[in-house]
């Protein structure tokens, strides 16, 4: 899968002679981007390496079980409290995304940027990138060149990538579900990761109150077969009444995108009293959700984006609308 083997030998080379890593994956974490993180600064622990942890936000508990995400800091002074010869960042389309190009810009220094991503949109911000887009997860990437530097993959590397493969892949359902993610997860199950503890973590963690609110959602499920968009809303009153924070809808379009013949899945929620947030998701590589946000003022990426508007969720003669 990796056809640059120069760059994956300058990887290498670059990541041996370094004595002082940074390590960071994008801000709003995923599965994906701290899994890789963990894997390779497993790795770089293992070769006695001198590294710190970044992330711009906190970590999710869902993936508080994956090896060394307590190392993990949001300490923003760090990047000019030392100098670090290497900067590596993980799963990140752009260093804006990362959340750390303010923090990059204002180093007294210019530091070496090494770019591991699979993103499409990736702007190739490193001075090495590599950026393979037909490739599931950065985690793919990151065990395909453990495979090329001949790295012995332990247990915990490997429960760290096969986390990142199985969330990037939507559990092996989405357009990244490719022979090569497959056959990765095999070596890695095959490796001795932990796939039981990841479906606790990160599936099976739903709390009662989770649930309800999340049935409330399917029951206001509505579908318009001309935009081919499956839609629901959740007031805020919703969440008070169950004592959810408003992150709580994240996942649910998932759900949505299950219905046969839905593109695109948008879930309206009041964020606050008078604030209306809309999520779009969807799993066609043929639909850019990141456009259709724009139109309301929006943004975000292809499969994956949101919008921020004013006004009231109300419910009349049997359907939803805004009241602005
Ligand atoms: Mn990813």
């Amino acid at each position: 899968m990796i056809k640059d083997l120069a760059t994956a030998q300058e990887i290498y080379s670059r990541m041996n002679n370094s004595s002082n890593i940074l390590l960071i994956t994008h801000k709003n974490p995923d599965g994906d981007g701290l899994g890789t993180l963990s894997a390779l600064a497993m790795y770089l622990k293992s070769l006695n390496k001198k590294f710190q942890l970044f992330c711009l936000d906190e970590v999710s508990k869902n993936f508080s079980f994956l090896p060394l995400m307590h190392e993990i800091s949001n300490d923003q002074e760090l990047f000019n409290k030392e100098k670090y010869d290497l900067v590596i960042v993980l799963d990140s389309g752009s260093l804006n995304y990362a959340g750390v190009d303010k923090l990059i810009e204002n180093m007294d220094y210019t530091p070496y940027i090494l770019n591991i991503d699979h993103h499409k949109t990736n702007d190739e911000f490193g001075n090495l990138n590599l950026v393979i887009s037909s490739a599931s997860s950065t985690s793919e990437i990151m065990y395909e060149l453990f495979r090329l530097w001949k790295v012995t993959i332990t247990k915990d590397m490997a429960t760290s990538l096969l986390n990142g493969i199985i969330y990037d892949t939507g559990v092996f359902s989405n357009a990244g579900t490719t022979l090569g993610s497959l056959k990765a997860a095999s070596h890695l199950l095959n490796l001795g990761a932990r796939h039981r503890e990841i479906n606790e973590n990160f599936i099976r963690n739903k709390s009662l109150n989770l649930l309800k609110l999340w049935g409330i959602a399917f029951e206001r499920l509505s579908y318009n077969p001309k935009y081919q968009i499956a839609y629901t809303v959740l007031t805020y009153k919703d969440f008070k009444k169950l004592g959810l924070e408003e992150v709580a809808s994240e996942g649910l379009s998932n759900f949505f995108n299950e219905l046969a013949g839905a593109k695109i899945a948008l879930v309206l929620h009041e964020k606050e009293p008078g604030i209306i947030k809309g999520s779009l998701r969807t799993t066609h590589d043929d639909v850019d959700v990141a456009k259709l946000a724009k139109t309301w003022g929006g943004g975000g990426h292809q499969k994956a984006a949101g919008f921020t508007i004013s006004g009231t969720l109300v419910y009349n003669d049997n359907k939803w609308s805004i009241n602005k």
